[in-house]
């Protein structure tokens, strides 16, 4: 196989576990007795915004008290490293919501990280007044008003299932141009995403699933290699960057 010169990595909640993060799965996608997808969608919303708000009000606190974990940080490495090995690209897709592939590629001095969080971000809101999206720490249950335009109409700014995901275009033109496809951390449950190691298998990369154990879609990978993600990640980082 000729040595890869893009790669594009799609990462799940698998990735951020080690960092105190819980995933969606092991958690058995229940949050206060409500099912992930009954709470994560815009009817949910419209139906119980306190109850909606709560939740997100409670993952946005967490996330902030927690840190990258050495899988991060070993791709933020790869980011920052490999085009010098190939003059390639990284493309790192996450379907976490979470900031911590952001922060590891600020502790790793990574230039224009670029991360696509194509199911959005926690720290992050969009006003359903004005359309503005902007930067955000604190809660949205006691509805403050929206910075700019003053209306008590914020949202988190977060792709609910339903909803069309962020980005999709520049995802897909990535797995046109990828020469391997690495899926970390995620249990291949939910589409479109769940789906891009066909497309990149069908458009002729080399697909690789890092992952706890083998997902749903394990058998549409090349190879998969299964352990904890602090462990394999910074193995397989290492293992590109050394030319092995
Ligand atoms: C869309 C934000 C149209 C919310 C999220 C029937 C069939 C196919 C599709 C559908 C269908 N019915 C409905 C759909 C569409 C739907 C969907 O896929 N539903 C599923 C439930 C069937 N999808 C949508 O609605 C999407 N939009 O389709 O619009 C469209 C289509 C194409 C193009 C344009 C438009 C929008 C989906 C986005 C929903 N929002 N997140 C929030 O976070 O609150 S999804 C959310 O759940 C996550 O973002 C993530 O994507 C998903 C959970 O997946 P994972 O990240 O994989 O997490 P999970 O817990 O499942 O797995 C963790 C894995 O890690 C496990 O495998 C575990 O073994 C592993 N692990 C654990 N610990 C470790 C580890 N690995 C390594 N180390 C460890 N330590």
């Amino acid at each position: 196989m000729m040595p890869p010169r893009n790669i594009v990595i799609l990462t799940g909640a698998g990735v951020s576990a080690e960092s105190g993060i819980g995933t969606f799965r092991d958690s058995g996608g229940l949050w206060e007795q409500h099912r992930v997808e009954d709470v994560a969608t815009p009817e949910a919303f419209a139906r119980d915004p306190d109850l909606v708000h709560r939740f997100y009000d409670m993952r946005r606190e967490q996330i902030q008290a927690r840190a990258p974990n050495a899988a991060h940080l070993a791709l933020a490495r790869l980011q920052r490293d490999w085009p010098g090995q190939s003059g390639g690209r990284v493309t790192l897709v996450t379907q976490n919501v979470d900031d911590l592939h952001d922060r590891a590629a600020r502790a790793e001095g990574v230039v224009d990280a670029d991360v696509i969080h194509m199911h959005g971000e926690h720290l992050s809101v969009w006003c359903t007044a004005c359309d503005a999206r902007q930067g955000w720490t604190g809660a949205l249950a006691d509805r403050p008003a929206c910075p700019s335009c003053g209306v008590p109409a914020l949202r988190p700014d977060i792709v609910w299932f339903g909803e069309m995901p962020y980005r999709m275009e520049a995802i897909l033109t990535a797995i046109d141009e990828a020469d391997m496809f690495v899926s970390i951390g995620t249990s291949g449950a939910v589409y479109p995403a769940a789906g891009f190691v066909r497309t990149a298998a069908e458009l002729g990369a080399w697909t690789l699933e890092l992952n706890l154990e083998a997902s749903q879609g394990t058998d549409w990978f090349d190879e998969a290699r299964h352990g904890p993600a602090t462990r394999i990640v910074p193995a397989w980082v290492e293992e590109m960057l050394s030319g092995g």
